[in-house]
């Protein structure tokens, strides 16, 4: 199929976690949060939806340059990026009629990011793909912390309703990165059918479940050894324990880092795979400089070395 090798040929591309636990950088009572990952920390503090609500009444996002992002995935050689359209909190990053809990409507930037990052995408020549997670702690899913969570129906209502919304609003969808949750096999079918009837060509990532998915996504950070007899992505992160912006992180040696980080995309590549690497911008929409620095040198690396 010409639209799998179209997506294998999009090689590297921006993950990017951005939403209201961006604006806490994991730091919650003034104190460092040390467990988990800090994109769920309203989960690992146990914080109130009204708490966290009061963070969303903070998000200005005065610093969120959607060009600037484009530009600096386009300087670092990616191809495509993949944004966090709703994670586990259930707060979306884009306009949607199906709850009020939405960047336009709960916080003070009140524009819909994903409109105005397709918008720039379109216009610097990259693919977009959509980060949707199956969790939402906003419709009721408890804060388990395996997210082993089956989806309620009232949930899969919602989800198909925004899954809608998502796909006809942002122009063409290269990929649908779903994530957690415990699907049923009817539901895993049911949002594999609904996506390709809007898009037939968006592929979707394997942790839809039940095998229902279009290309394989290997664990977080997994560096595969083996030849793998599919189509697959590699998420990778800069920084090891979160995804999401952490004020307190202590960034590793840049140049070890970068090392490691152009090792792992020439490894993944060699084997077909596609490398999707992460960003954590700030709750202001900025780029942390690490992170920034970190895909320029890669893309002066890839432009020394062309045909990688
Ligand atoms: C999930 C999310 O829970 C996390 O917050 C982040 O968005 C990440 C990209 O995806 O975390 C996972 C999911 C699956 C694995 C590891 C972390 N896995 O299969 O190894």
């Amino acid at each position: 199929d010409s639209h799998v090798t179209n997506w294998q040929k999009l090689a590297y591309g921006l993950f990017i976690h951005w939403g209201i636990y961006s604006k806490l950088g994991g730091v919650w009572d003034n104190q460092p949060v040390k467990e988990g990952y800090s994109e769920q920390i309203q989960m690992w503090q146990g914080i109130s939806r009204e708490d966290y609500l009061r963070v969303a009444e903070q998000f200005s996002a005065e610093k969120f340059d959607p060009k600037a992002i484009c530009q600096l995935a386009k300087d670092a050689g990616m191809k495509y990026i993949v944004f966090t359209t709703k994670h586990h909190d259930g707060f979306c990053m884009f306009a949607t009629k199906t709850t009020s809990y939405n960047i336009v409507e709960a916080t003070p930037f009140g524009q819909d990011a994903l409109y105005l990052l397709a918008d720039e995408c379109q216009k610097h020549g990259l693919k977009l793909g959509l980060y949707f997670s199956l969790v939402d702690w906003n419709q009721g899913h408890e804060f388990d912390k395996d997210n082993g969570n089956s989806i309620p129906e009232s949930l899969e209502v919602i989800i198909k309703e925004q899954l809608k919304e998502l796909l006809s609003n942002y122009g063409p969808i290269a990929e649908l990165w779903f994530d957690m949750g415990a699907p049923t096999l009817d539901q895993s079918n049911a949002i594999v059918s609904l996506v390709h009837d809007y898009q037939p060509e968006a592929m979707i990532n394997s942790r839809i479940w039940n095998n229902a998915g279009d290309f394989r996504t290997l664990s977080d950070n997994e560096i595969p050894t083996e030849d793998i007899d599919t189509v697959w992505q590699a998420p990778a992160s800069i920084n090891h324990a979160t995804w999401g912006y952490r004020s307190w992180q202590q960034r590793d040696d840049f140049s070890i880092k970068l090392d490691t980080l152009i090792h792992n995309l020439i490894k993944v590549r060699a084997k077909g795979g596609n490398y999707l690497l992460n960003i954590g911008p700030r709750g202001d929409g900025s780029v942390v400089e690490y992170e920034a620095d970190m895909l320029r040198e890669i893309g002066a690396w890839l432009r020394r070395h062309p045909g990688i």
